[in-house]
């Protein structure tokens, strides 16, 4: 290919990610776009509790599915029916805050929103059922119980769709610099919590290349610590994509020897036992910390790849 053709493509691709992201319709790569419902969805396979399940969709940057309308109700059933085997999820109504008072979980009651009953249900069996589960067979929703585990769908419509033009995705709340893109999460977790976060996010738990990224890092953590000051000891360090867990060798997540990654200044709580997750203090040393401890954190993305990604999909649409 010409370089010509390639710098055109490219400026091509960049006019696309700033304009027309919408008209691409694409929010993230595991996410299934029906026209008809102007909106992506996801199946989740992976049996969660009601909370756990809506979580996981925020953490998407999407939100728990419930039906709006017949329409949707049925279009989704299709490609649920189309992909999987099992027949019942969770969706995003509960009665959590009062029995039989059934809301979204933006809180519009349910009768503003699809809400065809099996027969005799709600019914909260053994005073337990206050979340709601829908059938693909009938299209029937159901009363159950929230700590049940089952699979769900997230799903984002087109219209709330905010592009962040410089870092490839679709979240506001990344920001480019030193030719990546990084967040800041100020909700304190383990180092296992932050990697799920991060992965959650198409990204990764951030790791330290050299000195301007830890500098970079260091000053991202005086911006926390300034709007919570009440948990001072948990943002005097975040946690980082390297870790020992077996007590082997450090090693970044991407599973590079830590002393090879190009930033290994360590400080003095090295060769504590029981202390196998990454970190990094505000001076810029690294340390192993007890990976249960709750810690604000970094996530990183390489923006280029994503770029390289997206252009192969407008060159293949
Ligand atoms: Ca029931």
């Amino acid at each position: 290919m010409s370089c010509k053709l390639v710098t055109f493509l490219f400026l091509m691709c960049l006019f696309h990610t700033s304009y027309t992201q919408r008209n691409l319709k694409f929010f993230r790569n595991d996410y299934h776009y029906i026209n008809d419902l102007k909106s992506f969805y996801k199946i989740h396979t992976i049996a969660k509790t009601w909370e756990d399940a809506k979580k996981t969709c925020k953490l998407e940057g999407a939100f728990l599915f419930y039906p709006v309308t017949e329409v949707e109700a049925n279009a989704v059933m299709d490609y649920w029916n189309a992909t999987q085997a099992f027949s019942w999820i969770f969706i995003g109504i509960s009665s959590r805050f009062a029995k039989e008072s059934f809301i979204t979980i933006e809180g519009k009651p349910i009768i503003d929103v699809y809400h065809k009953w099996a027969l005799g249900q709600p019914n909260d069996a053994g005073g337990v059922q206050d979340c709601v589960v829908f059938h693909k067979g009938d299209g029937c929703l159901n009363d159950e119980n929230c700590n049940k585990k089952l699979p769900f769908i997230c799903k984002k419509t087109l219209v709330s769709l905010e592009w962040n033009d410089r870092c490839n995705i679709a979240d506001p709340g990344y920001v480019y610099t030193l030719s990546k893109c990084y967040k800041i999460h100020r909700t304190l977790m383990t180092w296992s919590e932050a990697y799920a976060v991060c992965y959650k996010e198409q990204s990764y738990l951030a790791i330290v290349n050299n000195q301007a990224e830890a500098d970079y890092f260091a000053a991202l953590m005086d911006e926390v610590s300034i709007d919570n000051r009440l948990q001072y000891n948990s943002t005097r360090v975040i946690y980082l994509g390297f870790q020992n867990i077996n007590g082997e060798e450090w090693t970044t997540i991407r599973d590079t020897p830590l002393t090879d990654a190009g930033y290994n200044r360590w400080g003095d709580r090295l060769l504590n036992e029981d202390t196998g997750c990454g970190s990094m203090s505000r001076d810029g040393t690294l340390n192993g910390i007890k990976c249960n401890e709750k810690h604000v954190f970094i996530c990183e993305r390489e923006s280029i790849n994503n770029l390289d990604e997206r252009l192969g999909e407008i060159l293949n649409s």
